[in-house]
């Protein structure tokens, strides 16, 4: 199998850094895989993986803070250009510079999305990674955060335009399974979003605007189901690596 890189995104706290962290060791140990993690969060102070590339080796977001005298959103802007501009040199690096001696490289990447996947430079970067490698994103949704249906409607949406923003294929993954604030919605959500439409009550701007929202989304959607996983407890990262699996499928990319 030729080396492929997931790329983590999703919002801030979602879980992106401990799902790296689970599923490195998890295909590691149980599949015997050649997994290597790399951050691209320059922002972080402490992780539980050991990147084999680390952007925090270039410049750290208190460098640029201090270098060009921004605010922490200001610094995550810049982090994004800078990651553009470097994004030859950082994939002449290793794991990108060798990956015939891997089997996954696993992306992760800060939580502040507006910056990182928003812009316009985000672009550069992804697309110069997928030619270096087949590329596939995985969007981290965090089941803690979904109280009401309007949550849902509102992440799931953000997936559909990640998609087009993209133009990978992503595939959803609901993250903290263990401490899911409304598992009946997560459910919905996962196994037919459609149905959302179904239980959007009361009057106003929602319920008229909401129906539209998940029929476009609907149209818009990638071909793979969602999976729920738990980082913290490393519950269902085989369901994981099966959709992953399905994604490369689906590109083609897969021998
Ligand atoms: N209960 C529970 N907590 C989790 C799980 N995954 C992550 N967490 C916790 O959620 C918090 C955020 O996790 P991170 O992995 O740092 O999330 P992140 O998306 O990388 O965060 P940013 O990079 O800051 O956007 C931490 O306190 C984790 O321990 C999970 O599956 N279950
Ligand atoms: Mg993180």
């Amino acid at each position: 199998m030729p080396a492929v890189s997931v790329v983590f995104v999703g919002p801030a706290g979602s879980g992106k850094s401990s799902l790296v962290a689970t599923y490195t060791s998890w295909a590691t140990r149980k599949l015997l895989l050649r997994v290597a993690p790399v951050n691209l969060d320059p922002g972080v102070e402490e992780l539980k993986y050991k990147p084999v590339f680390d952007l925090r080796e270039l410049f750290t977001l208190k460098d640029i803070m201090r270098m060009y005298g921004l605010g922490p959103n200001g610094a995550f802007i810049k982090a994004s250009e800078l990651l553009a501009e470097r994004s030859r040199e950082i994939l002449s690096k290793p794991p990108f510079s060798e990956l015939d001696k891997w089997d996954l490289v696993l992306v992760d990447t800060p939580g502040q999305m507006e910056a990182f996947l928003f812009r316009p430079s985000s672009n550069v970067f992804l697309s110069n990674l997928r030619r270096a490698s087949n590329t596939v994103v995985a969007y981290v949704i965090d089941a803690s955060a979904v109280a009401k249906i309007t949550d849902a409607v509102f992440l799931w949406f953000l997936y559909v335009l990640i998609q087009i923003k993209t133009g990978l294929l992503i595939v959803p993954v609901v993250n903290k399974s263990d401490i899911a604030l409304n598992p009946q919605i997560i459910q919905t959500l996962i196994e037919d979003p459609p149905r959302l439409m179904e239980e959007v009550d009361g009057e106003g701007i929602a319920s008229e605007i909401i129906p539209e929202l998940i029929e476009i989304a609907e149209k818009t959607r990638g071909p793979l189901r969602t999976v729920m996983v738990s980082a913290l407890r490393e519950d269902d990262m085989e369901k994981l690596h099966t959709l992953l699996h399905e994604a490369f499928c689906v590109c083609g990319d897969l021998t």
